[in-house]
């Protein structure tokens, strides 16, 4: 049976009874077996009279205790399971404990560990307690010292948070190096780094004249790869203070990347650690995506410096608190360095592919959970996306002036401080003289909102009223949901396309063409004045709430805002809509492929308007390259997946693939046409007009690879040859590998690429991704593949997840042999690295809307995977959950 602890529930906190002031940490560091000495000097915190001294650890070898200089004897404290327990006492203590860790048997990636040569630590959210006896919670906060110690040669470069204070060598070969911190955190921000690095530097003159040191530290081989994510953080810098006034509060700044990584990134005091694949960045080795990511994660661990390291989490249940915030910062520098529009339809796409999903199915949480087994699960969507639309929500509700008093006035008064999603939202309130009492239940209440519109016209009247619905599903353990308060931002057009000035019917002048109306009641009715025809509603306005939004509308409205409406998102989504009603009604018309996979469809041919529509985003119609391609851009699985209530998945694709093939035939030419225009010949550069135009040319590529014949052939191969880039070469090799034809440039590709990890990644997604039918064959011979490691994050992720996740045809197979290579790989993983497997089990989540035989075949893999051996906590919550009733 499953290992699975009691819950911890957000209500139970308690402050600390006892908290550190400072702590000194000596590490004698070696891969196989590291000694640590932790000196901590204690304070008795809330609560009165004497109270035992409790501190946490995990699979700890305890080599000696002292309190207050004197050694301990056995009986004199307590161990548990995870904790070391000294006897009540009150005052102040000084607690010294030395242990013992094995850092290259330690699979699991948290705690210290060995990526390569390089040893280093993750502690976000409870690893510190793997390394010592600690009060391991984040409302804990002190200085920390650091002292590292290892053998020269094999780790000369020796890193902590802070700044270096202290170096020197000993006699036996070995060095040591002393860093100090001076601003007060939690144990989850501690970090080091030991290992065999080289390094790249730079620095960045901030707002108020002090000059950072920046540094990015990873494998000499690497380094003429780290140019780009310097940049990124030089760019980050200035964009934090010019937006929010944000400065940086060290001397020095350094980002490390190591291959062996759980997640992006760590935000460490000073010492951000990155995984390989958000640090580095070439033309050749990286798509324009990998630039753009990298620039991201670089920002968002950056941001964090303010949100989350200087103002930290009262506990974990307030994770939101600073990665929503961290995230809508890294989603606006994006947005900044490229174009806002593009960015938002891209943030929005993704949001709605994972985090619905996410609130549709059994793991689904407020942005503030309530409780938790596995505090290491809820790194979600939820918490992430939806916490950075929250905080968006509330920047549409006071705008950029306001959202910035409001971001000002929290940092000021928490600074130093552990703080709550309260605080936070109360904080914005009162900046803007507003109470945000009802906004607090979107941190409160799972699920994604519906709102039903109707719009109705009087032409006598000349008013137009919009009657908007609010509510929301029951999700576990929420049945009902209260009201929220949710800005709508909406704006009206004229037949002609022309925007409307907005008046309300109780106001004497318009407000202008765009306004956010707040909603606030189950039921709102808005009347708009002097509407002289029936008008195009535009409604939610880039997105303006993380919502499902259902109005119904004509196809020709449909078209009217796609092609005219001056918000990115509403031309993007009404196109979107367009998609995604005509490839439900084919699902739901049981539409199935032909045997002989002949394209002419049985079905009604494809709407003219909507191939006219395609067609003039194909030509040079003014409309942003980089938009057009999303807009051209078939809904994805998952999206069709959350709109239907029983799904064969397996025919769902077929009905993708043949619309898709449909698409190709009819605007063969204009696709042609579009790829040839594009191409300039222009060597590689990662800038946004460039990227656009890539973009583009690629989505008419990847059409056009649906068809057979031999200029289509020969254009993929050439492009797959000549590209200069990553990201034209991918592209074409991703067409490639769905067709019979591309079997040598994947070998090529595999064979050009197979010392290098990051890009032979690329090239384990393109076999679990394809939709060959032998797509499943490959990848149980990949697991054998001599460069594959169920070890490394990366490589499952590349691999098996991509597989489960983004495979559907194959993943979802009629026999469950998808299923049952899941299970087995879920096991594999699990005994090595819990948090991976965990997140590789949430590929059974949608089950509960797979047709009768394949929801009896994932019950019954369930089920077997409930009853193993020695699953992990973490694994074991996902397949709980999933299997609640
Ligand atoms: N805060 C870290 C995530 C830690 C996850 C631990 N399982 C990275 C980030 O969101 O910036
Ligand atoms: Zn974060």
């Amino acid at each position: 049976m499953s290992q699975i602890g009691a819950p911890v529930r957000r209500l139970d906190y308690r402050p600390p009874e006892w908290t550190a002031e400072t702590v000194e940490l000596t590490f004698e560091l070696d891969p196989d077996r590291t000694r640590t000495t932790a000196r901590t000097l204690l304070r008795r915190a809330a609560g009165d009279g004497p109270a035992p001294v409790r501190l946490d650890g995990r699979d700890l070898e305890l080599e000696s205790v002292r309190v207050d200089g004197r050694a301990l004897g056995p009986e004199e404290y307590e161990l548990t399971g995870d904790a070391l327990v000294l006897p009540p006492r009150t005052g102040r203590i000084e607690v010294e404990v030395v242990t013992l860790l094995e850092p290259k048997a330690n699979t699991a990636l948290t705690g210290l560990y060995a990526s390569g040569g390089t040893l280093l630590t993750q502690c976000e959210p409870e690893g510190f307690r793997r390394i010592t006896y600690y009060p391991d919670r984040p409302d804990v906060l002190a200085s920390y010292t650091c002292t590292l110690v290892a053998d020269e040669e094999a780790f000369p470069v020796l890193l902590s948070n802070g700044d270096r204070r202290d170096a020197g060598r000993l006699p036996d070969g070995r060095h040591w190096v002393t860093w100090v911190d001076p601003h007060p955190k939690p144990s989850y921000l501690f970090a080091l780094v030991a290992g065999r690095l080289g390094h790249l530097d730079g620095t960045f003159r901030t707002r108020s004249g002090r000059d950072v040191a920046l540094r990015v530290y990873a494998e000499e081989s690497a380094l003429p790869r780290c140019g780009h994510a310097l940049e990124a953080l030089r760019a980050a810098m200035a964009w934090d203070e010019e937006r929010f006034g944000l400065e940086y509060d060290l001397d020095t700044y350094t980002l490390v990347g190591v291959d062996d990584f759980n997640m992006g990134a760590m935000e460490n005091k000073g010492l951000n650690i990155f995984n390989s694949l958000y640090l580095q960045a070439d033309p050749e080795t990286a798509t324009d995506d990998d630039f753009a990511a990298v620039e991201t994660v670089v920002a968002h661990e950056y941001f964090h410096n303010w949100t989350g390291n200087r103002v930290t989490c009262r506990d974990m249940f307030q994770l939101s608190l600073k990665e929503g915030l961290a995230v809508y910062r890294d989603e606006r520098f994006s947005g900044d360095r490229r174009s806002p529009g593009v960015q938002r339809v891209r943030d929005v796409r993704a949001l709605r592919e994972r985090q619905f999903a996410e609130d549709a199915g059994p793991q689904a949480h407020p942005v503030r959970p309530d409780e938790y087994r596995e505090i290491s699960n809820f790194y979600t969507w939820t918490v992430y996306k939806k916490g950075s639309e929250v905080i968006r929500m509330l920047h549409t509700l006071f705008g950029e002036e306001g959202f910035r008093r409001g971001l000002r006035a929290y940092v000021t008064r928490y600074d130093g401080q552990a703080a709550t999603c309260e605080q936070f939202v109360e904080a914005v309130g009162e900046a803007n003289g507003t109470d945000l009492t009802q906004f607090m239940r979107w941190y409160e209440q799972a699920g994604t909102p519906v709102l039903d519109v109707t719009a109705h016209h009087d032409a006598e009247a000349r008013t137009c009223t919009l009657t908007v619905r609010q509510s929301c599903p029951p999700t576990p353990r929420q049945p009902y949901k209260q009201p929220l308060h949710i800005p709508l931002t909406l704006a009206l057009l004229g037949p002609d396309g022309r925007h409307l000035p907005l008046r309300l019917a109780d106001e004497t002048a318009p407000t202008g063409t765009e306004r956010v109306c707040e909603l606030r009641e189950p039921v709102t009715t808005l009347t708009f004045a002097d509407v002289p025809e029936r008008p195009v509603p535009s409604l939610l306005r880039g997105f303006s709430a993380p919502v499902r939004l259902r109005l119904p509308l004509t196809a020709e409205e449909r078209l009217l805002l796609a092609a005219r409406d001056d918000d990115p998102f509403v031309r993007w989504e009404s196109l979107h809509g367009f998609f995604v009603d005509l490839l439900l009604e084919r699902y739901r018309a049981g539409d199935a492929p032909r045997a002989d996979g002949a394209a002419d469809a049985p079905h009604p041919p494809l709407p003219q308007a909507l191939v006219e529509a395609l067609g003039g985003l194909l030509t040079e119609d003014g409309t942003d390259p980089a938009l057009a391609a999303l807009m051209l851009e078939l809904p994805c699985f998952g999206t069709l997946f959350g709109l239907l209530d029983e799904v064969d998945p397996v025919r769902l694709t077929a009905v993708l693939d043949r619309t898709r093939q449909e698409l190709a035939h009819t605007l063969r030419e204009r696709f042609l046409a579009c790829h040839r225009r594009l191409d300039d010949g222009r060597p590689y550069v990662f800038a946004a007009a460039d990227a656009g135009r890539r973009a583009l040319r690629n989505t008419c590529l990847g059409y056009l690879a649906e068809l057979e014949d031999p200029e289509v052939a020969s254009l993929l191969h050439r492009q797959y040859a000549m590209a200069d880039n990553m990201t034209d070469r991918l592209a074409a090799l991703t067409a490639l590998a769905d067709r019979t034809d591309g079997e040598e440039a994947l070998a090529e590709f595999g064979e050009r690429w197979r010392d290098h990890p990051l890009v032979l990644d690329k090239w384990f997604s393109l076999h679990a991704r394809s939709r060959r039918p032998d797509a499943p064959a490959r990848v149980r011979r990949l697991i054998h593949h001599p460069a594959y490691s169920e070890a490394n994050p990366n490589r499952v992720g590349a691999l098996v997840i991509a597989y489960c996740f983004d495979n559907p045809a194959h993943f979802h197979a009629a026999d469950g042999s998808g299923y049952a290579f899941a299970a087995e790989q879920i096991r594999r993983v699990d005994a090595l690295n819990p948090q991976v497997a965990a997140r590789l089990a949430g590929c059974f989540d949608g089950w509960r809307v797979l047709d009768p035989a394949r929801r009896e075949l994932v019950l019954r893999t369930l089920g077997s995977l409930r009853e193993a051996q020695g699953l992990s906590a973490e694994t074991s919550e996902i397949v709980n959950n999933a299997l609640a009733p």
